[in-house]
């Protein structure tokens, strides 16, 4: 959970739990509904009039908390279902603390399980599968009215690449999903914030025909006037169509969230994402493209791999600095269950912290769970303090945000994010020092 008291910064931190927004999309209207979000605070459960059914969600790093939770309501005789990703990855573990699981995505499943509710008649699993994307309904943004700075929307489902870290193609699949254009147009207009994050894992995907929707979305988008700024994820092949820069600039886009992942062609090779480096692009002169259309770049990296040696952590900070990222996310190698990179670190036995489901808390990929080849594990705490000391030195900062002043390029958004990443690295350093007595 991100917890928006630790501090002023979270607020930019927390996003809506759009999964549960839409699970109440999909849930008739005979059912009166109320979602909590601990990320913006836990609330007294015991004070709260006793619900007819609770379901919950969580990432991985959240599953202890929602065991407390089902625990909670389960001693009260409350059905508790739980779905979601970590429902989905750890079945077996998810089955023993609620009463019903619901694995993949909720659209083709969720009624029936309402329908069984209604009359007793619960089942310990239900699998949704992979939904079509005209059948994802319109998320309840009426629901969670306040206390974020940003809505949230998704676009698409799915991402055709398959990098062995992430749990996306594991749980979304491989074959890219658009929700048809009107659907997206009509959901846009029900978001009461300005600024929206679009949460698709892949917001333009990799082939023609997707760029092509991707363009039509964007037009459309433009032609309603919804006056949003938004801001999304996507693979470095955003950059490489202008009239697509224009049109998404157009229809509101302000920032992008690309996965570099890592600074060498080795490193990429190693984690199945050689798309970034195919047709020996140039990624320096891909993010300058981009950032012309006023749009800010946040690089994602990781440090961990077999590939990375000593120095790692300064050596992405200056490469990241030298691409011009207006901002940067950098996280350990984590073996997240269900992904490739699970079951290939589980099998050379290096997962270190293995005691589940306590140790899940730890997956918040901000810690190094795991044996890494060349990086003890003071090393690598070491290497990615080294990196955001490097990249969030405040000269740095002051010149990034000065260029976006010069350039007109949100300036203020780039101010804001600066200072919250160095805000939260200064988090991370007391963070560090408690996961090392814990392992102790
Ligand atoms: C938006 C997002 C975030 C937002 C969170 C917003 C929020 N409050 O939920 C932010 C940016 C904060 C975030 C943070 C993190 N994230 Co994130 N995030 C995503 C992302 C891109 C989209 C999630 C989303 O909204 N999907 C759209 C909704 C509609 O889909 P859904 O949630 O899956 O819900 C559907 C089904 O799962 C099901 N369902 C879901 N819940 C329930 C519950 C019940 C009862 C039922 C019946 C069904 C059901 O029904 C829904 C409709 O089909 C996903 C990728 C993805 N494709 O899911 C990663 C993802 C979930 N994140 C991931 C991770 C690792 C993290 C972090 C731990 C690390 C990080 N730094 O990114 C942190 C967690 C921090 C923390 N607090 O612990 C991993 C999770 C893997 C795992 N095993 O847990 C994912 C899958 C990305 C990845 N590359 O692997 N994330
Ligand atoms: S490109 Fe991004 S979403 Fe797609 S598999 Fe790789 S890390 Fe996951």
């Amino acid at each position: 959970m991100t917890n928006v008291k630790e501090s002023r910064w979270n607020r930019y931190r927390v996003w809506k739990p759009l999964g549960l927004m839409v699970l109440a999309g999909l849930t008739p209207p005979e059912w009166e509904i109320t979602i909590m979000d601990e990320n913006l605070g836990a609330p007294d459960y015991a004070a709260l009039p006793r619900p007819d059914l609770v379901g919950i969600t969580a990432f991985t790093s959240q599953a202890n908390r929602a065991y407390e939770v089902a625990a909670h309501f389960r001693r009260l005789g409350v059905p508790v279902i739980m779905g979601g990703i970590h429902a989905t990855a750890c079945l077996d573990e998810v089955m023993e603390r609620v009463d019903s699981v619901v694995t993949g995505e909720a659209e083709g499943i969720w009624p029936q399980v309402l329908e069984h509710v209604r009359h007793g008649d619960l089942k310990p699993r239900y699998d949704g599968g992979l939904s079509e994307a005209g059948n994802i309904p319109p998320a309840r943004h009426d629901l969670l009215a306040s206390g974020y700075a940003f809505g949230a929307i998704q676009t698409t489902r799915g991402c055709p690449l398959n990098c062995i870290f992430c749990s996306v193609t594991a749980f979304n699949g491989a074959k890219y999903r658009q929700r048809p254009i009107a659907d997206v147009v009509r959901e846009f207009k029900l978001i009461r914030e300005k600024r929206v994050l679009v949460v698709d894992d892949n917001l333009v995907g990799t082939r023609p025909e997707h760029i092509a929707r991707a363009k039509e979305l964007f037009r459309a988008m433009a032609q309603a006037n919804l006056r949003k700024e938004w801001v999304a994820q996507t693979t470095i092949n955003f950059a490489d169509d202008e009239e697509l820069l224009t049109l998404a600039a157009e229809a509101g886009c302000r920032g992008v969230f690309i996965g570099f992942e890592s600074t060498t062609k080795e490193g990429l090779s190693e984690i199945g994402k050689k798309f970034n480096h195919r047709n020996g692009r140039d990624i320096r002169a891909s993010v300058r493209r981009i950032r012309q259309h006023n749009i800010l770049v946040v690089g994602s990296f990781i440090i961990g791999l077999d590939t990375d040696e000593p120095g790692i952590g300064r050596r992405i900070a200056e490469i990241a600095s030298r691409y011009s990222v207006d901002n940067i996310n950098v996280l350990f190698l984590t073996p997240l269950p269900g992904t490739r990179l699970w079951d290939r670190m589980k099998a050379a036995d290096r997962i270190t912290l293995d005691g589940y489901p306590e140790d899940w808390k730890y997956y918040t990929l901000t810690f190094p769970v795991a044996r890494y080849k060349n990086l003890s594990l003071d090393g690598i705490i070491a290497e990615m303090i080294a990196c955001d000391r490097t990249f969030y030195s405040m000269p740095r900062i002051l010149r990034r945000v000065w260029g976006n002043l010069r350039g007109r390029r949100q300036p203020l958004m780039s101010l804001v994010g600066n200072l919250s990443s160095r805000n939260n690295f200064h988090l991370s350093c007391k963070k560090y020092t408690a996961f090392k007595r814990y392992l102790e």
